[in-house]
Protein backbone atom coordinates (compact mmCIF):
# COMPACT_ATOMS: atom_id res chain seq x y z
CA UNK A 1 0.00 0.00 0.00
CA UNK A 2 1.28 3.39 -0.74
CA UNK A 3 0.18 7.07 -1.07
CA UNK A 4 -1.41 9.77 1.30
CA UNK A 5 -3.34 8.08 4.34
CA UNK A 6 -5.30 10.55 7.71
CA UNK A 7 -6.80 8.77 10.57
CA UNK A 8 -10.04 6.77 10.61
CA UNK A 9 -13.08 7.79 12.92
CA UNK A 10 -16.91 7.98 12.01
CA UNK A 11 -15.74 8.29 8.23
CA UNK A 12 -12.77 7.64 5.62
CA UNK A 13 -10.60 10.59 5.98
CA UNK A 14 -12.10 12.21 8.68
CA UNK A 15 -8.64 12.64 10.43
CA UNK A 16 -10.09 11.74 14.05
CA UNK A 17 -7.84 10.73 16.56
CA UNK A 18 -7.86 10.40 20.59
CA UNK A 19 -4.98 11.63 22.75
CA UNK A 20 -4.76 11.64 26.65
CA UNK A 21 -2.47 14.13 28.66
CA UNK A 22 -1.88 15.54 32.26
CA UNK A 23 -1.82 19.29 33.01
CA UNK A 24 -0.17 20.57 36.06
CA UNK A 25 -3.34 22.85 37.00
CA UNK A 26 -6.02 21.92 39.14
CA UNK A 27 -9.27 20.41 37.21
CA UNK A 28 -11.86 23.17 36.80
CA UNK A 29 -13.40 24.91 33.94
CA UNK A 30 -10.09 26.98 32.94
CA UNK A 31 -7.98 23.45 32.87
CA UNK A 32 -10.39 21.76 30.47
CA UNK A 33 -9.80 25.09 27.85
CA UNK A 34 -6.31 24.98 28.87
CA UNK A 35 -6.70 21.18 27.37
CA UNK A 36 -8.85 22.65 24.42
CA UNK A 37 -6.16 25.29 23.06
CA UNK A 38 -3.14 22.63 23.36
CA UNK A 39 -5.31 19.87 21.43
CA UNK A 40 -5.58 23.27 18.94
CA UNK A 41 -1.64 24.11 18.88
CA UNK A 42 -1.25 20.34 18.53
CA UNK A 43 -2.91 20.40 14.72
CA UNK A 44 -6.39 19.26 16.15
CA UNK A 45 -9.68 20.69 14.69
CA UNK A 46 -13.02 20.89 16.92
CA UNK A 47 -10.81 19.15 20.07
CA UNK A 48 -13.73 17.72 22.07
CA UNK A 49 -12.65 17.61 26.16
CA UNK A 50 -14.08 13.77 26.35
CA UNK A 51 -12.82 12.93 29.56
CA UNK A 52 -11.31 14.97 32.55
CA UNK A 53 -10.25 14.06 35.89
CA UNK A 54 -8.31 15.52 38.51
CA UNK A 55 -5.16 13.63 39.57
CA UNK A 56 -4.65 14.81 43.17
CA UNK A 57 -5.15 18.35 43.94
CA UNK A 58 -2.61 20.32 41.35
CA UNK A 59 -3.31 18.00 38.35
CA UNK A 60 -6.10 17.14 35.65
CA UNK A 61 -5.78 13.86 33.29
CA UNK A 62 -7.47 14.35 29.87
CA UNK A 63 -8.81 12.79 26.90
CA UNK A 64 -9.48 14.84 23.94
CA UNK A 65 -10.83 13.56 20.74
CA UNK A 66 -10.68 15.72 17.24
CA UNK A 67 -10.03 15.74 13.64
CA UNK A 68 -5.97 16.05 13.11
CA UNK A 69 -4.59 18.33 10.03
CA UNK A 70 -1.70 16.01 9.08
CA UNK A 71 -1.43 13.91 6.55
CA UNK A 72 1.09 10.69 6.26
CA UNK A 73 2.82 9.90 3.34
CA UNK A 74 3.43 6.00 3.37
CA UNK A 75 5.80 6.58 1.09
CA UNK A 76 7.98 8.15 3.37
CA UNK A 77 7.43 5.80 6.41
CA UNK A 78 10.95 4.28 7.80
CA UNK A 79 11.00 1.13 9.88
CA UNK A 80 13.25 -1.78 10.66
CA UNK A 81 12.09 -4.60 8.24
CA UNK A 82 13.40 -7.87 9.51
CA UNK A 83 16.44 -9.00 7.26
CA UNK A 84 16.54 -12.07 8.37
CA UNK A 85 14.95 -15.71 7.48
CA UNK A 86 12.12 -16.90 10.45
CA UNK A 87 13.11 -20.31 11.40
CA UNK A 88 11.42 -22.65 13.45
CA UNK A 89 13.00 -23.98 16.73
CA UNK A 90 14.07 -27.19 15.10
CA UNK A 91 15.92 -25.13 12.48
CA UNK A 92 17.85 -22.59 14.88
CA UNK A 93 18.92 -26.15 17.18
CA UNK A 94 19.93 -27.90 13.69
CA UNK A 95 21.92 -24.76 12.93
CA UNK A 96 23.77 -24.06 16.03
CA UNK A 97 24.89 -27.96 16.01
CA UNK A 98 26.03 -28.02 12.52
CA UNK A 99 27.60 -24.51 12.44
CA UNK A 100 29.13 -23.94 15.87
CA UNK A 101 29.37 -27.27 17.16
CA UNK A 102 28.94 -26.49 20.71
CA UNK A 103 25.23 -24.52 22.36
CA UNK A 104 24.76 -21.01 21.89
CA UNK A 105 24.71 -19.17 25.00
CA UNK A 106 22.30 -16.70 25.82
CA UNK A 107 22.82 -14.08 29.45
CA UNK A 108 19.67 -11.84 29.90
CA UNK A 109 18.94 -9.02 32.06
CA UNK A 110 16.87 -6.51 33.48
CA UNK A 111 19.76 -3.69 34.10
CA UNK A 112 19.54 -0.34 35.97
CA UNK A 113 16.69 0.19 38.38
CA UNK A 114 14.05 -1.48 36.36
CA UNK A 115 12.17 -4.69 37.90
CA UNK A 116 9.76 -5.34 35.18
CA UNK A 117 10.88 -8.74 33.95
CA UNK A 118 7.71 -10.33 32.54
CA UNK A 119 9.17 -8.87 28.46
CA UNK A 120 12.66 -10.83 29.20
CA UNK A 121 11.00 -13.69 30.81
CA UNK A 122 8.49 -13.87 27.85
CA UNK A 123 11.78 -14.01 25.84
CA UNK A 124 13.52 -16.28 27.70
CA UNK A 125 11.76 -18.70 29.45
CA UNK A 126 10.33 -21.75 28.52
CA UNK A 127 6.66 -20.45 28.81
CA UNK A 128 7.47 -17.74 26.09
CA UNK A 129 4.71 -15.22 24.62
CA UNK A 130 2.01 -15.40 22.56
CA UNK A 131 2.23 -19.41 21.50
CA UNK A 132 5.55 -19.51 20.63
CA UNK A 133 8.15 -21.20 23.88
CA UNK A 134 10.77 -19.22 25.14
CA UNK A 135 14.64 -19.30 24.77
CA UNK A 136 15.33 -21.72 27.39
CA UNK A 137 12.88 -24.48 25.48
CA UNK A 138 15.51 -24.83 22.19
CA UNK A 139 17.93 -27.55 22.90
CA UNK A 140 21.20 -26.12 21.50
CA UNK A 141 20.98 -22.74 23.04
CA UNK A 142 22.37 -22.25 26.79
CA UNK A 143 20.31 -19.76 28.66
CA UNK A 144 21.23 -17.56 31.84
CA UNK A 145 18.68 -15.34 33.19
CA UNK A 146 20.35 -12.74 35.58
CA UNK A 147 16.53 -11.62 36.58
CA UNK A 148 16.13 -7.95 37.54
CA UNK A 149 17.72 -4.87 38.98
CA UNK A 150 21.14 -6.21 37.28
CA UNK A 151 24.31 -3.66 37.50
CA UNK A 152 25.98 -2.73 34.17
CA UNK A 153 29.58 -4.73 35.86
CA UNK A 154 27.88 -7.42 37.08
CA UNK A 155 26.58 -8.30 33.95
CA UNK A 156 29.57 -7.84 31.93
CA UNK A 157 31.24 -10.35 34.64
CA UNK A 158 29.09 -12.67 34.39
CA UNK A 159 28.78 -12.90 30.51
CA UNK A 160 32.52 -12.89 30.10
CA UNK A 161 32.24 -16.01 32.76
CA UNK A 162 29.77 -17.82 30.84
CA UNK A 163 31.72 -16.66 27.49
CA UNK A 164 28.22 -15.58 26.54
CA UNK A 165 27.46 -15.31 22.48
CA UNK A 166 25.03 -12.76 23.13
CA UNK A 167 23.63 -10.77 25.95
CA UNK A 168 19.62 -9.64 26.17
CA UNK A 169 19.05 -6.76 27.89
CA UNK A 170 15.45 -5.61 28.66
CA UNK A 171 13.94 -1.90 29.88
CA UNK A 172 10.56 -1.23 30.42
CA UNK A 173 10.84 2.45 32.19
CA UNK A 174 12.20 5.34 30.15
CA UNK A 175 11.42 8.02 32.51
CA UNK A 176 13.84 10.52 32.07
CA UNK A 177 15.36 8.52 28.98
CA UNK A 178 16.49 5.35 32.00
CA UNK A 179 16.40 3.03 28.79
CA UNK A 180 18.38 5.24 26.63
CA UNK A 181 21.10 5.88 29.29
CA UNK A 182 21.26 2.24 30.38
CA UNK A 183 21.99 1.03 27.18
CA UNK A 184 24.66 3.50 25.95
CA UNK A 185 26.34 2.72 29.70
CA UNK A 186 26.37 -1.13 29.02
CA UNK A 187 26.97 -1.28 25.29
CA UNK A 188 30.21 1.00 26.54
CA UNK A 189 31.36 -0.83 29.42
CA UNK A 190 31.28 -4.39 26.85
CA UNK A 191 33.09 -2.29 24.55
CA UNK A 192 36.17 -1.24 26.92
CA UNK A 193 35.97 -5.02 28.71
CA UNK A 194 36.54 -6.68 25.61
CA UNK A 195 38.36 -5.59 21.88
CA UNK A 196 35.91 -5.62 18.60
CA UNK A 197 35.82 -8.91 17.36
CA UNK A 198 35.29 -10.78 20.89
CA UNK A 199 32.50 -8.90 22.58
CA UNK A 200 29.09 -10.79 22.62
CA UNK A 201 26.47 -9.72 20.53
CA UNK A 202 24.48 -6.86 22.08
CA UNK A 203 20.67 -6.77 21.90
CA UNK A 204 18.04 -4.86 23.51
CA UNK A 205 14.39 -5.23 24.14
CA UNK A 206 11.39 -3.16 25.40
CA UNK A 207 8.26 -1.79 24.50
CA UNK A 208 8.93 1.99 24.67
CA UNK A 209 12.80 1.39 22.40
CA UNK A 210 13.10 3.18 18.45
CA UNK A 211 14.20 -0.26 16.22
CA UNK A 212 15.90 2.38 14.63
CA UNK A 213 18.16 3.36 17.38
CA UNK A 214 20.43 0.48 17.45
CA UNK A 215 23.64 1.90 16.25
CA UNK A 216 23.19 5.28 17.97
CA UNK A 217 22.70 3.05 21.60
CA UNK A 218 25.91 1.26 20.62
CA UNK A 219 23.95 -2.26 20.40
CA UNK A 220 23.66 -4.60 17.61
CA UNK A 221 19.79 -5.08 17.33
CA UNK A 222 16.45 -3.37 19.20
CA UNK A 223 13.48 -4.84 19.48
CA UNK A 224 10.20 -2.84 20.75
CA UNK A 225 6.68 -4.34 21.07
CA UNK A 226 5.51 -7.79 20.32
CA UNK A 227 8.87 -9.51 19.66
CA UNK A 228 8.42 -13.39 19.72
CA UNK A 229 10.83 -15.28 21.28
CA UNK A 230 11.21 -16.93 17.82
CA UNK A 231 11.84 -13.54 16.25
CA UNK A 232 15.68 -13.48 18.51
CA UNK A 233 16.57 -17.08 18.08
CA UNK A 234 16.36 -16.15 14.38
CA UNK A 235 18.15 -13.26 14.41
CA UNK A 236 20.49 -14.68 16.96
CA UNK A 237 21.18 -17.16 14.65
CA UNK A 238 21.47 -15.44 11.52
CA UNK A 239 24.16 -12.86 13.24
CA UNK A 240 26.38 -15.82 15.17
CA UNK A 241 26.56 -17.99 12.69
CA UNK A 242 27.16 -15.76 9.97
CA UNK A 243 30.16 -14.52 12.00
CA UNK A 244 31.48 -17.82 12.60
CA UNK A 245 31.46 -18.49 9.02
CA UNK A 246 33.08 -14.94 8.40
C1 LIG B 1 3.58 -5.49 35.31
C2 LIG B 1 4.05 -4.06 35.54
C3 LIG B 1 4.77 -3.81 36.71
C4 LIG B 1 5.16 -4.89 37.70
C5 LIG B 1 6.40 -5.62 37.14
C6 LIG B 1 6.45 -7.07 37.58
C7 LIG B 1 7.53 -7.81 36.87
N1 LIG B 1 8.07 -8.81 37.53
O1 LIG B 1 7.89 -7.51 35.73
C8 LIG B 1 5.45 -4.05 39.00
C9 LIG B 1 4.19 -3.96 39.81
C10 LIG B 1 6.58 -4.56 39.87
C11 LIG B 1 5.74 -2.68 38.39
C12 LIG B 1 6.44 -1.70 39.06
C13 LIG B 1 6.64 -0.42 38.56
N2 LIG B 1 6.16 0.08 37.44
CO1 LIG B 1 5.28 -0.98 36.10
N3 LIG B 1 4.21 -1.77 34.85
C14 LIG B 1 3.74 -3.02 34.61
C15 LIG B 1 2.82 -3.08 33.36
C16 LIG B 1 1.38 -3.07 33.88
C17 LIG B 1 3.00 -4.26 32.42
C18 LIG B 1 4.41 -4.52 31.92
C19 LIG B 1 4.46 -5.90 31.32
O2 LIG B 1 4.68 -6.86 32.03
N4 LIG B 1 4.18 -6.03 29.99
C20 LIG B 1 4.10 -7.32 29.33
C21 LIG B 1 5.43 -7.69 28.62
C22 LIG B 1 5.31 -9.08 27.99
O3 LIG B 1 5.60 -6.74 27.60
P1 LIG B 1 6.98 -5.97 27.34
O4 LIG B 1 7.70 -5.68 28.60
O5 LIG B 1 6.71 -4.84 26.42
O6 LIG B 1 7.89 -7.06 26.58
C23 LIG B 1 7.74 -7.38 25.21
C24 LIG B 1 8.53 -6.48 24.26
O7 LIG B 1 8.70 -5.15 24.70
C25 LIG B 1 9.83 -7.21 24.08
N5 LIG B 1 10.91 -7.10 25.06
C26 LIG B 1 10.93 -6.61 26.32
N6 LIG B 1 12.14 -6.74 26.85
C27 LIG B 1 12.92 -7.34 25.93
C28 LIG B 1 14.27 -7.68 25.95
C29 LIG B 1 14.82 -8.29 24.83
C30 LIG B 1 16.28 -8.66 24.86
C31 LIG B 1 14.03 -8.52 23.69
C32 LIG B 1 14.64 -9.15 22.50
C33 LIG B 1 12.69 -8.16 23.65
C34 LIG B 1 12.14 -7.58 24.78
O8 LIG B 1 9.40 -8.56 24.06
C35 LIG B 1 8.36 -8.74 25.03
C36 LIG B 1 7.40 -9.78 24.48
O9 LIG B 1 6.79 -9.33 23.30
C37 LIG B 1 3.19 -1.74 32.62
C38 LIG B 1 2.06 -1.06 31.85
C39 LIG B 1 1.76 -1.78 30.56
N7 LIG B 1 0.51 -2.09 30.36
O10 LIG B 1 2.68 -2.05 29.78
C40 LIG B 1 3.66 -0.85 33.80
C41 LIG B 1 4.71 0.23 33.53
C42 LIG B 1 5.82 -0.34 32.67
N8 LIG B 1 5.25 0.51 34.93
C43 LIG B 1 5.49 1.73 35.10
C44 LIG B 1 5.97 2.26 36.32
C45 LIG B 1 6.07 3.77 36.41
C46 LIG B 1 6.31 1.44 37.40
C47 LIG B 1 6.86 1.90 38.75
C48 LIG B 1 7.91 3.02 38.70
C49 LIG B 1 5.65 2.29 39.62
C50 LIG B 1 6.02 2.89 40.97
N9 LIG B 1 5.80 4.19 41.09
O11 LIG B 1 6.49 2.19 41.81
C51 LIG B 1 7.44 0.60 39.30
C52 LIG B 1 8.91 0.46 38.92
C53 LIG B 1 9.56 -0.70 39.52
C54 LIG B 1 10.97 -0.82 39.02
N10 LIG B 1 11.94 -0.65 39.90
O12 LIG B 1 11.18 -1.05 37.85
C55 LIG B 1 5.22 2.57 33.88
C56 LIG B 1 6.49 3.00 33.16
C57 LIG B 1 6.38 4.43 32.71
C58 LIG B 1 7.64 4.95 32.09
N11 LIG B 1 7.52 6.00 31.32
O13 LIG B 1 8.70 4.47 32.29
C59 LIG B 1 4.23 1.67 33.07
C60 LIG B 1 4.29 1.87 31.54
C61 LIG B 1 2.81 1.96 33.61
C62 LIG B 1 2.34 3.37 33.28
N12 LIG B 1 1.56 3.55 32.24
O14 LIG B 1 2.67 4.30 33.95
N13 LIG B 1 5.24 -2.58 37.18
Amino acid sequence: MSGIVRPYGDTTGDGMVQLSFTLPVPHDKRAEGAAAQLAAKMGLDNAMIVHAKAIGAGHTFFVVYGAARHLVNLDEVEVVERDYPLLSPKEVNDLVKERLGRKLCVVGACIGTDAHTVGIDAILNIKGVAGEKGLEYYRELRVVNLGAQVAVPDLVNRALKEEADAVLVSQVVTQKDAHLHNTREMAAAFREALPPGKRPLLVVGGPRFDERAAAELGVDRVFSRGTTPGDVASYLVHRIIKEAAA
